[in-house]
């Protein structure tokens, strides 16, 4: 794609209900970066605190992008905690409920790469990522099982669509939870073009500026290349991507199409850094029925 406006792509994108990296391009736009955050006990941010972005607003693609990410409230859908203050150091189910526009829970949403709702969780040093598909009780309670939580501040994302209207819109909302204990932060890596995880090495063999720009990885295992990558999330990688700093999350798709499990070596994503910096990059993908992560720090000029 010969970098068409964030527009027609978040339009594209959308109406493809994938892809929430259109969101986060536009929450850079739009969306001041985030305060550094004090510690503090339990849930933060909650609804109705000072310094909170501005929700809703006119309807339009503009505005589909608006605050993806980095906000807990966005055109009237709140995402709430109900788990205070997660444990740290063992596995937690962790709760929480989205809230429409009338202040009931939702319970209606759409399938989206496979699922009802992706949640991500990470520290504020970028380490820590966990990817989950949470179930939803009746009521719209959801439970996200996580594995245990390092102390520290750590930033909660659900990325959903509601099921409503013509022309349903994908969001992603997140909080800051607290984590009790001493936290002990993890210098980020120095961005590199490879690294490794599972046996698997993962290169990238083009660098995206940011804005709209394709990026390239390869997958080896052993000095080869590994070509039965199989179907994971509609996929044959899934590509999340969280921001130095502000913890803007970028989740990008492969443009490859999906035929089998004999994916990769090459896999090439429709890429939207919104910001310039440090990004810490996480690719999952699959092989022989176990996901693995590699993880690497890209630098965006
Ligand atoms: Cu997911």
């Amino acid at each position: 794609m010969n970098a068409p406006s964030a527009r027609l792509l978040a339009r594209r994108w959308l109406l493809a209900s994938c892809v929430p990296v259109l969101l986060v391009l536009g929450m850079a736009l739009t969306v001041p970066p985030a305060p550094a955050e004090p510690a503090r006990a339990g849930v933060a941010d909650m609804p109705g605190m000072p310094g909170m972005p501005a929700t809703g607003g006119p309807a339009g693609s503009a505005q589909l992008l608006d605050g993806g990410g980095l906000s807990a409230e966005q055109d009237g859908y709140r995402l709430d905690v109900v788990t205070a203050g997660p444990p740290s150091g063992r596995p937690t189910a962790f709760r929480f409920a989205v809230t429409g526009p009338d202040r009931s829970p939702v319970t209606d949403f759409a399938v989206h790469q496979t699922k009802k709702l992706h949640f991500y969780a990470i520290r504020t040093d970028l380490t820590g990522f966990q990817h989950l598909h949470p179930a939803m009780a009746g009521d719209g309670t959801w439970t996200a099982d996580l594995a245990a939580l390092a102390p520290g501040t750590w930033r909660m994302y659900a990325d959903f669509v509601p099921n409503v209207g013509a022309h349903p819109r994908e969001l992603v909302l997140s909080r800051t939870v607290t984590v009790p204990g001493e936290a002990a932060p993890v210098p980020l890596p120095a961005p590199s073009d490879s690294a490794t995880g599972d046996g698997y090495t993962v290169t990238l063999t083009a660098r995206p500026m940011a804005g709209a720009h394709r990026l390239t990885a390869t997958v080896e295992r052993d000095g080869r290349p590994v070509t039965d990558l199989q179907p994971y999330l509609d996929a044959y990688a899934h590509l999340s991507a969280f921001h130095e700093g502000d913890l803007a999350l970028a989740h990008l798709h492969p443009a490859n199409a999906v035929d089998g499990d004999h994916g990769g070596p090459t896999l090439t994503f429709q890429a939207l850094f919104a910001e310039p910096g440090n990004w810490r990059v996480f690719l999952q993908f699959q092989t022989a029925g176990q996901l693995h992560t590699v993880a690497l720090t890209l630098h965006v000029d």
